[in-house]
């Protein structure tokens, strides 16, 4: 049989649980998710690959109206995977209305490649409800098939799987056959980091907080890692702390569990705090972590 591969790119608004299918697909916890909103800031890629597949998910940032510099780099990976996707998944979840952006919207309604709309966490509803759900999606998106599916039970997710691979083109592999993603080891120190942070803080902390492992070196039995929590302001350093610090402490013993998980080795994390202003409106800071792709 011929060898078939493609890109599979998700795109929807925040916390409709975009993370949780990836990882699903991937089965692996690859992205980070929490029950908050813009926990992704990046586009990651979570590779799934069979004897004669290879496909090639993409896990993007909820779509909002941005409001500064961060977030319009956010919006820019999303509109980078409007551009390669051989199919779109447009993952929505039970109860919600529309897309906040028309453009976006309007990019599914009239995109040239095919379009799965899966409506999402139907494990929190009844049958009557998602029957409705669904027709009233085929009607406001007629270019679309639809499945209903609960990500974080893995409930119809399989069946989408089995639907991708009969849509993908015939291709040779885009990356190696063993790879995972494409991000580096580092790029998921940051995120543990920053999942925990997303956990643990309220209100603005954990959307001015973005963390730069500066070192991550592999020995025999144990990985060492440093990381840097930057922060915007020096108040937001002291709460970040917390008394005696207690609150970084927490942080960093719950860090360092999941990246032994993810590692399957023995880790040692050092983590420090740094207040670096306004780092979410600067370009060139924004560069350096990854984002202005531009
Ligand atoms: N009940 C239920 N909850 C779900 C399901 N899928 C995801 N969730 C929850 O929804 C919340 C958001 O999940 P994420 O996967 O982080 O959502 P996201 O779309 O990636 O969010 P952003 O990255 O912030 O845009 C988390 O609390 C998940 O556990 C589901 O099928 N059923
Ligand atoms: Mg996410």
């Amino acid at each position: 049989m011929a060898h078939k591969a493609g890109f599979v790119n998700i795109v929807g608004n925040p916390n409709v649980g975009k993370s949780t299918l990836m990882n699903a697909f991937v089965g692996e916890r690859l992205s980070i998710i929490t029950s908050k909103a813009q926990t992704t800031r990046h586009r990651i890629l979570g590779i799934v690959n069979g004897e004669d597949f290879q496909v090639v998910l993409s896990d993007t940032p909820g779509i909002i109206k941005p409001a500064y510099e961060l977030q319009a780099s956010m919006m820019d990976f999303v509109k980078s995977a409007f551009e390669d996707a051989d199919v779109l998944i447009y993952l929505v979840e039970l109860g919600e209305k529309e897309l906040k952006d028309e453009n976006f919207f309007e990019k599914i309604t009239k995109a040239k490649i095919p379009v799965l709309l899966l409506l999402n966490k139907v494990d929190k509803g009844n049958q009557e409800m998602v029957e409705e759900q669904v027709d009233l999606w085929k009607t406001k998106v007629p270019n679309a098939e639809v499945f209903a599916i609960s990500a974080l039970e893995n409930f119809g997710v399989p069946q989408v799987f089995n639907r991708i691979l009969e849509l993908l083109p015939e291709s040779p592999p885009f990356y190696d056959k063993e790879a995972l993603t494409d991000k580096p080891e580092r790029f998921f120190v940051n995120e543990i980091v920053r999942e925990k942070i997303l956990i643990h803080y309220k209100k603005e902390i954990p959307y001015s907080v973005e963390i730069d492992t500066e070192e991550f070196f592999e020995e025999e039995n144990i990985i060492r890692m440093r990381s840097v929590i930057m922060v915007e302001r020096e108040t937001q350093k002291g709460i970040i702390i917390g008394h005696k610090g207690s609150a970084l402490k927490r942080v960093g013993v719950e860090a360092r569990k999941d990246l032994e998980k993810f590692f399957g080795k023995q880790v040692h994390l050092e983590l420090y705090v740094k207040v670096n202003k306004n780092w979410r409106s600067d370009e060139r800071q924004l560069k350096r972590f990854g984002y202005n792709n531009k």
